[in-house]
């Protein structure tokens, strides 16, 4: 018989947000006709905007002719490439270091084959579960220890330390991912914290895998939208970034990650060359109808399409939050991101996750499923159509 992997055996049975479907179908086959509203998983609801959705459907047609059509692109469009590095990084890098992928998750997963057995995974905690299950999937990380897998540095980002963590804590040679804005916390780290980053990760030997999926929501102008615009980050950084959040390609499926040629390992080698490698080797590239997409979103027409769609969840995040503060709950969160980290003092998640679809019919995400500084928080999600998110921000008085 063939061994299972005990890499698998090591993970926690039940992903997260399958677990909390799981538990959305079990409270509607126990309450048929119950109308559940869902302010749990981050999943875009609004259709993509007209210029950005006429670059995908002109990108299918081109398929369908003689001079339109393209095959692989592997890396990537160089167009694309280049748009992205003019767009979001002033052109700073080549298109050699702009890889496109077909979503940050995917690419977070695949990031992991970079580095070898022993070097030590680190999160923020709390953070997406991916950096962690992944690390666990990949032999970085082992088994589950009651509070933590074995191996995971978890450093907590709580009220206490403003949700940003002590970087005395950095392990030596480690791999830090990096949230910012934050999910699940909603929380945006700004330039002095970034600053600070680097500088630890510099003088420890590590890397940040930072992940700026979330980047287009920030709307202070005061704070980063990329690792990148740190000094020193060219040397200690991988970034990933997606067009999940700010285009609506959740279904379509495309990001990209930047890789600086000056980023090394410490025998010297590149890291930009095994990234090619390995994406060479187990990634064939992104849709091409999604690319075509993805250059009309980085158009002046496109983009003002991202400000718009990314205004209108963070109009959600605004009614969401405020319905908290209102019942006096403590929360941050959803204004320079589509998450809002609501506290509930000396409660369990889980319970607190039951006790709201039980009273208000709302899906949220328990905070205990981002690491076990998220325990007695909620994530409120401000990804929905406007008519629910109101409806769910009335059903919530409920919970005075
Ligand atoms: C549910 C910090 C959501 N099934 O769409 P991608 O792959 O380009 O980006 C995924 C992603 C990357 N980085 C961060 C994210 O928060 C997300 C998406 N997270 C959430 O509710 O936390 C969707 C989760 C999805 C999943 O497992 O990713």
């Amino acid at each position: 018989m063939v061994k299972r992997n005990l890499r698998i055996a090591n993970i926690k049975a039940g992903y997260l947000f399958p677990e909390i479907a799981k538990r959305r179908r079990e409270y509607e086959a126990a309450h048929p006709g119950a109308k559940i509203i869902s302010l749990g998983v981050g999943n875009t609801t609004e259709p993509i905007l007209p210029h950005i959705n006429a670059g995908l459907v002109n990108g299918a047609k081109r398929l369908g002719i003689a001079e339109g059509y393209v095959g692989y692109t592997d890396e990537g469009f160089e167009e694309l490439r280049k748009r992205i590095s003019d767009v979001f990084y002033k052109g700073a890098f080549a298109p050699d270091e702009v890889f496109i992928s077909d979503g940050a998750k995917c690419d977070i997963g695949r990031l992991q084959l970079l580095f070898g057995p022993g070097t030590k995974p680190v999160v923020q905690d709390p953070s997406y579960p991916v950096y962690v299950d992944g690390s666990v999937l990949s032999g970085a990380a082992g088994c589950w220890q009651g509070t933590g897998y074995k191996g995971i540095a978890y450093l907590p980002c709580t009220a206490e330390n403003n949700y940003f963590p002590d970087l005395s804590q950095l392990p030596r040679d480690s791999i830090f991912y990096f949230c910012s804005p934050n999910n699940p916390t909603g929380a945006t780290a700004n330039r002095d914290q970034l600053t600070a980053l680097v500088k630890a990760a510099t003088e420890k030997g590590s890397i940040i895998i930072f992940d700026a999926a979330y980047a287009e929501y920030i709307r202070d102008p005061a704070l980063p939208k990329s690792i990148f615009e740190i000094d020193g980050a060219r040397t200690c950084a991988i970034e990933v970034n997606s067009f999940s959040k700010p285009a609506g390609f959740t279904g379509v499926r495309l990001g990209w990650t930047i890789v600086p040629k000056e980023l090394k390992y410490d025998g010297g080698e590149s890291v930009n060359a095994d990234w090619s490698r390995i994406c060479g080797t187990i990634f064939n590239g992104a849709s091409n109808i999604a690319q075509w997409g993805a250059l009309a979103s980085l158009e002046p027409e496109g983009l003002a399409e991202i400000r718009r769609l990314c205004d209108f969840y963070l109009e959600n995040a605004a009614l969401i939050r405020q319905t908290l503060q209102g019942l006096y709950i403590s929360c941050i969160g959803g204004d320079n991101s589509p998450y809002i980290w609501a506290y509930f003092p000396v409660r369990d998640s889980w319970e607190v996750f039951a006790e709201i679809l039980e009273k208000c019919q709302v899906v949220t995400t328990p905070g205990a499923g981002f690491g076990p500084a998220g325990q007695s928080f909620i994530r409120f999600s401000a990804f929905g159509h406007r008519g629910d998110v109101e409806e769910a921000c009335g059903r919530l008085s409920k919970l005075k």
